[in-house]
């Protein structure tokens, strides 16, 4: 643990560094940036922060640590805590159920139980790592009791909590043997982000219906001594949008991506997926469509190719595996009706790829196809915004991702709706030059604009206020 003591604490499941021991017996640390520490990496240097989190390894127990220019604290979780906690209780109970219910969430009271044990080591971390009247910012579903455990221990705290998924209707919610727990545990922030407008009105429904606290607008009014007012509010969240289009306009990748069609036989269309393989994301609901489109002959294998990025994710988790065996044999049967010795109907890889290839692959795709069931936000969408600079490129984009509330001018969807699926990819399909043009536009107007920098800021900002309630 660490003996210094910062004025910015961010917590969140994992560090934003992976830890991988080399073949020597010796440590490396790899930065894994993501939009989360670009976004907040400024605001970590100039308040000289501290990030707290796990590093990825089971059992491991690492000492304090300076990476990228960021302090970090590693939080250990044992073999058990990882299946428990993490496998378990976040990933097979809360993440189905916030989802709503689209996979059975699993309930065991050992999962539950180490999820309070690890959110309090959690807790403990950052209440050790925060100066007097620090600010304190936790991340996501995994952490959802620290809050109320750091406030218990450190009433000085200003602190923010950031859910980046969906918050269920109490319909749903309600099935939780441990909802109160969860709604307390959240209380104990001053401000909590959600990514929809509809989210922070769930979680508002939930509190008055298990506590009785009366909420207005935003605030909910916490009784106790004393009183507390809390914020829960939308924060949608973004993308470092410049960074993409950056690469996006850099010379090699832009040969990259002619490379990638020319490699896929220089197709009329190129239509893309890209997901982490899990059952939020209506991988198998896109495939059907495209498989029905294929067998109408609506689209013609010799003009369309479907490349789907499906990269692992949560392989521990049954019903990650069965998902994944399901979605590769539908890959395996639409190819094999469709595909001909020179086109294969779908390039199906079960690969993570570098974020080059990544920006190469989406100015290749002439349709990005986002059809997820439930998605908090879906940062895929606004990434493929980003790096179409040349103003071009259809978005389909579900109504059931978050991000569908702010890219108004994608091609809407409602993926159980096949019919309707199809129909959107036709018209992504044929859709006119002078029409792609200005829904892309517009498109990108929205994401160059609002870019996680302002997400962060933005939140960080209302937090900074309560501290004056
Ligand atoms: C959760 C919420 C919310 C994916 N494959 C590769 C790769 N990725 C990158 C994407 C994107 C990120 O991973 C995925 O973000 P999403 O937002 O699409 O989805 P989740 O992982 O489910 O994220 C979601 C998000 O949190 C933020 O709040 O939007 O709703 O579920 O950045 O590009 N990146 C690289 N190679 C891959 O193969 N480099």
């Amino acid at each position: 643990m660490t003996s210094e003591s910062y004025d910015f604490v961010v917590v969140s499941n994992r560090l934003p560094v992976d830890y991988e021991p080399d073949a020597s017996g010796g440590a490396a640390w790899k930065p894994s940036p993501g939009g989360l520490v670009t976004a907040l990496q400024p605001v970590m240097r100039a308040a000289d922060g501290v990030w707290i989190g796990w590093a990825g390894k089971a059992g491991l127990d690492l000492e304090p640590l300076v990476a990228d220019g960021m302090h970090l604290v590693p939080v250990p979780l044992s073999a058990d805590e990882v299946e428990l906690y993490y496998e378990g209780f976040s990933n097979d109970t809360l993440w189905p159920l916030y989802h709503d219910v689209i996979a059975q969430p699993r309930y065991h009271r050992v999962w539950w139980d180490s999820y309070v044990q690890v959110n309090r080591r959690f807790a403990d971390a950052a209440a050790a790592a925060a100066a007097p009247d620090a600010t304190v910012w936790v991340q996501d579903y995994q952490l959802q009791l620290v809050p109320g455990m750091l406030r218990e221990r450190r009433p000085d705290l200003t602190i923010g909590f950031f859910n980046h998924i969906p918050f269920p209707p109490y319909g749903i919610y309600s099935q939780l043997p441990w909802r109160t727990q969860i709604v307390e545990g959240l209380l104990g922030a001053d401000v909590i982000g959600f990514q929809r407008t509809a989210d922070a009105g769930n979680f508002q429904r939930a509190v008055r219906r298990l506590l009785g606290y009366q909420t207005r607008q935003t605030e909910i009014h916490v009784p106790g001594d004393p009183p507390r007012t809390v914020i829960a509010k939308a924060y949608p969240i973004s993308i470092d949008s410049a960074s993409y289009e950056e690469l996006a306009r850099r010379d090699d990748i832009q040969a990259r991506a002619r490379e990638i069609r020319a490699d896929l036989g220089n197709p009329k269309t190129i239509m893309l997926g890209v997901d982490r393989l899990d059952y939020t994301k209506g991988i198998g609901h896109r495939l059907k469509a495209f498989g029905e489109l294929l067998e109408e002959g609506r689209v013609a294998v010799e003009d369309v190719v479907l490349v789907q990025v499906a990269s692992p994710s949560r392989e521990r988790v049954e019903t990650y595996r069965q998902l994944r065996d399901e979605i590769e044999l539908t890959v395996g049967r639409i190819n094999g009706d469709h595909s001909t010795i020179g086109h294969q109907a779908i390039n199906y890889l079960h690969h993570g790829y570098p974020r080059d290839e990544m920006v190469a692959l989406y100015l290749a795709a002439d349709v990005m196809l986002v059809t997820a069931l439930r998605d908090g936000m879906n940062l895929v969408a606004k990434e493929y915004v980003a790096s179409r600079h040349d103003d071009d490129g259809v978005l389909v984009l579900s109504e059931f991702a978050g991000a569908a509330d702010e890219l108004r001018n994608a091609l809407l969807i409602n993926p159980h709706d096949i019919d309707g699926l199809k129909s959107s990819i036709v018209q992504a399909v044929r859709m006119s030059t002078t029409e792609r043009r200005r829904r892309m536009r517009a498109l990108r107007r929205r994401v160059l604009e609002r870019d996680v920098a302002l997400w962060s800021s933005t939140f960080l900002g209302e937090l900074e206020a309560s501290r004056r309630r």
